[in-house]
């Protein structure tokens, strides 16, 4: 059994810094998911389900877990002292860390509960990271591809931390019972090719042609393309993209003729996933450009997302060609 803690030890990239300032923030991260994991436990008992009655930046109804969530990352990552700035969904405007002005060289990007929606019927939910180093100007805004860590966290039948950082995916799991995140996978290599895509249809008519005949096509049996793909859809993307680094596949969250930039955020979904999934041989793209390639304008800005297996988001890049 190798713990989260060994496993950074024997990491040199994890070690080299001020005090191996890296791995400080790696364990910190996974503090939160431990946190997080036991209030997402208890929350049917403590009354802390069910909306916090106020909307975000995305103007989405935010959840009383979304709120605790957030901060309990901004309190965790404050106390780290390797965190200078925190960009999260639920906050309008970056949060600069005060007590560690001077030493945090880190900026954290965050969707803190991502598949908010599954709140209160028990279904799956994750945390979303993104770790970016802040350069001398003190510039946080940088494309996907320049990531020091990307990863997530997600709270189904087990509590699983899984990150890139330039060396391949790691998978841990926490036992509940020890209070500590255990290695359970290490070089996942997704397959080229899935069985399974994962898109909320009930959007289809928001969608121009293109992306409606490359969905559609997933779904028809043809000789050239094979069987249809089963549909899996959790409503928490971490969730799904989950399934994917172990078993191939599709997952989309295509833009929208009224809406082209679609509803997923690059800093702090499209840009860790693909981090994570191209580092398992998969592709993130947002349809005619790579995810990781694109220059952020905005810490909150939208982008449409097709991920999974390598053929599998080719081929819908083909389809969505002029
Ligand atoms: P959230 O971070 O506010 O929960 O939103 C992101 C979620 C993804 O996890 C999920 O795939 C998608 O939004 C579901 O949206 P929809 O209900 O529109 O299909
Ligand atoms: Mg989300």
């Amino acid at each position: 059994m190798i713990s989260l803690t060994r496993h950074l030890l024997e990491r040199p990239r994890f070690q080299a810094g001020q005090a191996g300032e890296l791995s400080v923030l790696m364990t910190h991260i996974a503090r939160c998911g431990k946190l997080i994991a036991r209030d997402l436990n208890r929350a049917g008992l403590l009354g802390t389900l069910g909306a916090a009655g106020t909307t975000n930046v995305h103007g989405e109804q935010v959840q009383k877990l979304d709120e605790r969530a957030n901060q309990t990352f901004v309190d965790v990552l404050e106390e780290s002292d390797t965190v200078r700035v925190v960009i999260s969904e639920e906050m309008e405007t970056p949060w600069a860390v005060t007590r560690a002005q001077a030493s945090g060289t880190y900026a954290v990007f965050l969707d803190p509960l991502d598949g908010s929606s599954n709140v209160d019927v028990n279904a799956p939910l994750g945390s979303i990271f993104s770790v970016h180093r802040m350069d001398a100007s003190g510039n946080f805004m940088k494309r996907g591809r320049e990531q020091v860590i990307g990863g997530y966290l997600l709270y189904g039948p087990g509590t699983i931390l899984v990150y890139a950082c330039g060396d391949g995916v790691h998978q841990f799991t926490l036992d509940p019972a020890v209070g500590e995140f255990f290695l359970s996978g290490s070089g996942m290599r997704i397959p080229p090719r899935g069985k399974v895509c994962s898109v909320n249809t009930g959007n289809r008519s928001k969608w121009d042609e293109r992306m409606k005949n490359a969905v559609e096509s997933f779904q028809t049996d043809d000789p050239g393309t094979g069987p249809p793909y089963a549909a899996r859809y959790s409503g928490c993307l971490a969730a799904d993209v989950h399934r994917i680094l172990w078993k191939g596949g599709l997952y989309l969250y295509p833009g929208e003729v009224k809406k082209p930039a679609g509803k997923l955020r690059l800093m702090y979904e499209a840009a860790p996933l693909s981090f994570v999934v191209e580092q398992a041989g998969g592709l993130g793209s947002a349809g005619d450009e790579r995810i990781l390639s694109i220059q952020p304008a905005a810490p909150h800005q939208c982008v449409p997302l097709i991920i999974g297996s390598c053929e599998d988001v080719e081929r819908v890049e083909r389809c969505l060609k002029p």
